[in-house]
């Protein structure tokens, strides 16, 4: 079976090798990493046991129907009639707006494209959203307005290894994208300085040159001390600024009036480690900055994105050989799942649902009055809260395990459970899923075929390698089906998931995200193609903004970042900051690589990392089960004790359920400008449990 990895954004290439033992009929399997330009042949534990949970988890095999607290298989047909019935007489009873529809960042392109169509077209409601708001909203919207575009990686991949001086902001590249590495490593062997700003010290901080251990939340703060000394201390590049960007008058008096000291305090790094670093950036002569989820997921992680592009805008690295800015993408297609319609606001192609133009261009390509279409929703943890307040009333959720990946999961617990109807599609047991009044069967990576769009923005083909399982279906199938039974049929007929990609191209056509000379000849032949690619004989665009920038007068926007304190702050009776993450043998919230034998023997329960000074103070001792409590509930962990932790900090992963849930923790106060949750700072206290 010729794959991808379904995990991270690389979607490293692989060969899966089943071999059946003749005389018991038993399965044995080897896995052999195949060449594509990210993963240059290399593949993470992660991929090399991926095909676990696809052939031992427990799959689900039918559709089920909850009966009396259980769940009972019934027909694929009564399903979709049961699912119909239900989801129109809300509409009838509370409008059409009643049913929302929750989508995941897994999904292929063409899933994901159908999923937006389905909730616009079929179910005519305009609640939906996704997982990737929790995952990559804060940089697509900061990149959006600074840059014009949101493309994970504005450069291509091969440019880290000309860089000069790294930043990797809130990102453990070593986890999280592991083969990545190799090109952090050669920039380094190449003489490159390496600059990592996280809490607490992981496999990417070890192979940086400085790190700063910020104080959880306060990254924004410390982009203002860099840039203020960059100011100073005439490292900004004039000429870039002057022709290429807008708003430096006012980005200059606003640096002018800070006070190092103070930023110094607010970060917890001295103003020697600040200068040091804004030194080794400046001074370079090619430079990258990467951000990930350690400096997105706050209340203010749109302009902390914003504050570190200014960074790179203010020494005009970009737009050419080793300079550029990394959005590091999280999920297998966290890109091409944010370009093409699930997000509450947009089209495909990253068009607009409140641009009348948008709306018309779109319409006739689905063939619908403009009209028709609904206007914006809201935001996946506000549709949770919508559910909580009955106003929504049905749930389609298709790949995404909210009840553990939303903020403050006790009320998105309680928000599930009234809903008068949930449906979710999924092809294991998820702790969602058994919340549910209906669950689809729906196909793994290695059964269904489709494009995906990797952390660069480049666009890759996966084949089906075998068959479906008992009667499971691909996503789109279900879609399509279902769009049947709800009477919206005409809209929903493809033969093969070529012919939705070919319908995604056109609708995509002329937007940001522009695939429309992409095809599944091109890409089964080509290495992936970079988007945007606008015409069938185009290259796609390997590096962003060489010339300008797609905003007025082609300048990029500086902005005037305020120092901003994380929402929930640390008192008395709650002391210590709880940051959260991953590790490297756990994907998310854990529904795949919990059931993988090999994965999950590696990391079998949670954890809480903790400083032992901090531990000392609290009477706990290493190895044992302690209590973590917020203001919003309570779970138990292991304790971990790590000395390169921050003593006012501890680290709890976010790859299991019930009372290791770490989201039962967390607060919902959300970025006002992307909704993004404060899932990196909350305030908790710990607590022996013996
Ligand atoms: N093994 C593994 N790999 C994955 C995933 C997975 O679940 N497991 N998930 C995928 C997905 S969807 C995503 S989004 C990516 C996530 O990739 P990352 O964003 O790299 O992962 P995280 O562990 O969430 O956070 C990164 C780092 O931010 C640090 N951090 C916490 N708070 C702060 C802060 O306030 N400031 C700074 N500067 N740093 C902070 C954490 O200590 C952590 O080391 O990984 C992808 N790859
Ligand atoms: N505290 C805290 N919370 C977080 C984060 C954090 O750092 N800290 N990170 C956030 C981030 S970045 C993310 S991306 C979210 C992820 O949050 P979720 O979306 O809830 O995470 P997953 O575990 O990927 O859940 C996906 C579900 O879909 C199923 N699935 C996978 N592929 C497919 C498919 O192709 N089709 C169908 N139908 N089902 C499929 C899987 O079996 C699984 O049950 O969590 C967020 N929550
Ligand atoms: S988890 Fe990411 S890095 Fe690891 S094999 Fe899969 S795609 Fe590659
Ligand atoms: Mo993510």
């Amino acid at each position: 079976m010729d794959t991808q990895c379904p995990f991270c954004s690389v979607q490293c290439k692989m060969q899966v090798i089943q071999e059946q033992n003749p005389t018991d009929g038993r399965s044995t399997f080897s896995v052999i990493p195949t060449y594509n330009a990210a993963s240059e042949g290399r593949l993470c534990i992660k991929g090399v046991y991926a095909h676990e949970h696809v052939f031992m988890g427990d799959r689900l095999l039918h559709p089920m129907q909850k009966k009396d607290g259980h769940f009972v298989p019934i027909s694929w047909e009564a399903a979709y009639e049961l699912m119909a019935s239900k989801f129109t007489a809300l509409g009838e009873q509370y409008g059409k707006h009643a049913v929302g529809v929750y989508g995941g960042g897994s999904l292929t392109n063409e899933s994901a494209y159908l999923l937006g169509k389905f909730a616009r077209v079929a179910l005519q409601t305009k609640y939906i959203d996704y997982n990737g708001r929790f995952c990559m909203s804060a940089a697509a919207s900061a990149g959006v307005k600074v840059l014009g575009i949101d493309r994970g990686l504005t450069n291509q991949i091969a440019d880290i290894a000309l860089a000069d001086c790294i930043v990797l902001a809130g990102t453990n590249i070593a986890e999280c994208q592991p083969t990545l590495m190799p090109f952090f490593k050669r920039a380094k062997a190449r003489g490159a300085f390496i600059i990592a700003i996280d809490p607490r010290e992981t496999g990417t901080t070890r192979m940086a040159n400085l790190h700063l251990k910020v104080k959880p939340g306060m990254d924004a703060t410390l982009v203002n001390g860099m840039l203020k000394i960059l100011l100073d201390e005439g490292l900004v590049d004039q000429t870039f600024t002057r022709e290429r960007t807008q708003g430096f008058a006012e980005l200059e008096a606003h640096l002018a009036a800070l006070d190092l000291a103070g930023i110094a305090e607010l970060t917890g790094i001295s103003i020697e480690l600040i200068r040091q670093a804004a030194m080794a950036y400046g001074q370079a002569a090619t430079g990258m900055v990467f951000t990930a989820r350690g400096v997105e997921q706050q209340t203010d992680g749109h302009m902390t994105v914003r504050n570190f592009l200014n960074l790179v805008l203010l020494t005009g690295k970009i737009g050419k050989p080793g300079c550029g800015y990394g959005a590091v993408t999280g999920q297998g297609n966290g890109q091409g799942g944010r370009e093409h319609g699930q997000k509450a606001d947009q089209l495909p192609g990253y068009r607009l649902i409140e641009n009348p133009e948008d709306r018309a261009y779109v319409a006739s390509v689905w063939g619908i009055d403009p009209a028709e279409l609904p206007g914006k929703g809201v935001s996946a943890y506000e549709m949770m809260v919508k559910a909580h307040k009955q106003e929504i009333r049905g749930l389609f959720v298709m790949a995404s395990n909210p009840l553990l990946s939303n903020p403050n999961a006790n009320l998105v617990e309680a928000a599930l459970s009234k809903l008068d109807f949930l449906v979710v599609a999924d092809f294991l047991m998820s702790e969602t899923a058994q919340m549910a009044d209906l669950i689809l069967p729906a196909t793994a990576f290695l059964e269904n075929a489709g494009t995906l769009t990797n952390f660069e923005g480049r666009v890759l083909l996966r084949e089906a390698g075998r068959p479906a399982p008992g009667e499971a279906k691909p996503d789109w199938q279900i879609l399509c089906e279902l769009a049947e039974e709800l009477g919206r049929g005409k809209y929903f007929r493809y033969e093969r998931v070529e012919d939705i990609f070919d319908e995604l191209r056109l609708a995509s056509r002329g937007g940001v995200a522009d695939y429309y000379g992409i095809t599944y000849d091109r890409l089964r032949a080509e290495e992936g193609v970079y988007w945007p690619c606008p015409e069938l004989g185009h290259p796609g665009v390997h590096r962003l903004f060489e010339a300008s920038f797609p905003l007025p007068e082609g300048r990029a926007l500086l902005t005037t970042v305020a120092n901003h304190l994380p929402k929930e702050q640390v008192d008395e009776q709650f002391p210590l900051i709880l940051t959260t993450g991953r590790v490297l043998s756990h994907y998310l919230t854990g529904e795949q690589t919990r059931r993988s034998p090999h994965l999950a023997k590696r990391d079998e329960e949670s954890f809480m990392e903790i400083h032992p000074e901090t531990a000392g103070k609290y009477s706990i001792t290493d190895d044992s089960v302690v209590k973590i409590t917020s203001r919003r509930g309570t779970i138990q962990v292991r304790s971990r004790f790590k000395s390169s932790i921050r003593t006012d900090t501890i680290f709890v992963p976010m790859h299991w359920g019930a009372d290791q849930n770490v989201n039962v923790l967390t607060h919902d106060a959300l970025d006002p400008f992307c909704r993004m949750p404060g899932f990196k700072v909350c305030a908790v206290s710990v607590s022996s449990t013996i």
